[in-house]
């Protein structure tokens, strides 16, 4: 685990000292956008139309952000338009590392780099940052597009319609606001919520974080018993934002991060919800349970000093969800 400065690599873990033992994020620095003609998106420059074969996504089938961007590129029809690249699943003093000796890690396809950070360098000689897993690479510039997940999904959900004939939308004009609401509350409860508690290094910042996730499954919980999505009866971005956390949740951040006042198959809802979307075509092809429990445990060493990886529980995603059979509000 570590970052560049300058352009060169320090290996160092998050710094909690400066923040009473807090984990705070820090904001991704890449954020331009793909759009259909290549107009400026809301931030960054323009100079990015969307082309087939044109990007490549590096992603680690561990972590929930990347998550997010495979999903899309998958639902939305993006498979054949948008490269691939996974991580190793272990992040250790070089951080992520396109080694290949773990089923699934293949290396990286465009450039045969040995780690992630050489890519950021590529883009930016100077970068000073974390360097943090998804990556939208423009093979045309030579360059990183975004390294923020929120928005790269906001990319995949309309920039490519044109080309794929895909038009189906997860952020539909009218329920911008609403969804907005909702994608705030679980970002910073719920997806960053687990985050905080695990990696607090004292006992108010973990108990603070730990209570707000719970008051927020509750929620959830509730909102869910009573619409089949977040949002009603339409399948949005709020969902795929949720899921990516939810379906970790029993295998690595119930036990590794210390959310254990209750397992997401305690909650009746929240639990058939996540097998619905599991159960989404192709979506089951993004979940690689082997590179999340083991990315977690094993590089996370203040957490998980011997690297026990623990035997976890069994999780029938395929049983059937029966949410079909809900109300429709
Ligand atoms: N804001 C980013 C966060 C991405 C992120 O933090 N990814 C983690 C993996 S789950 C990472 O690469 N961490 C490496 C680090 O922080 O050094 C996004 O949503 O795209």
């Amino acid at each position: 685990m570590g970052l560049l400065i300058d352009g060169t690599w320090s290996d160092q873990w998050y710094d909690t000292k400066s923040t009473g033992g807090k984990f705070e994020r820090s904001a991704a620095q890449f954020r331009n956008w793909v759009t259909e003609d290549g107009a400026p998106g809301p931030s960054g420059r323009g100079g990015f139309a969307a082309d087939s074969g044109r990007y490549h996504l590096y992603v680690s089938m561990a972590c929930p952000w990347a998550h997010r961007t495979l999903i899309f590129r998958r639902i939305k029809g993006l498979a054949n338009h948008i490269g691939v690249s996974v991580v190793h699943p272990d992040m250790l003093g070089d951080g992520w590392t396109f080694q290949t000796d773990s089923h699934g890690a293949q290396g990286d396809g465009l450039f045969g780099l040995d780690y992630l950070h050489q890519l950021y360098t590529r883009a930016d000689p100077a970068y000073s940052g974390r360097v943090t897993v998804p990556v939208l690479w423009d093979t045309h510039h030579n360059t990183i597009v975004s390294n923020e997940s929120s928005e790269i999904i906001r990319m995949f959900n309309a920039a490519f319609d044109r080309l794929t004939g895909n038009t189906r939308d997860y952020w539909p004009e009218p329920m911008r606001d609403a969804i907005e609401q909702v994608n705030t509350r679980v970002y910073d409860t719920v997806n960053n919520g687990v985050y905080r508690a695990g990696f607090a290094t004292s006992q108010s910042a973990y108990d603070q974080a730990v209570q707000a996730l719970f008051d927020s499954l509750d929620w959830l919980e509730t909102r869910l018993s009573a619409k089949r999505y977040l949002m009603g009866t339409q399948l949005t971005e709020a969902d795929w934002r949720l899921f990516t956390t939810l379906v970790r949740f029993d295998s690595v951040y119930h036990l590794h991060f210390k959310c254990n006042r209750s397992r997401l198959i305690d909650y009746p809802n929240l639990w058939a919800y996540v097998r619905e979307l599991y159960q989404v075509p192709d979506v089951a092809d993004t979940v690689n349970m082997a590179h999340i429990v083991r990315h977690y445990h094993y590089s996370h060493d203040s957490i998980n000093p011997n690297r026990i990886i623990p035997i976890n529980p069994q999780l029938d995603f395929l049983a059937p969800h029966n949410r079909d059979q809900r109300p429709a509000a």
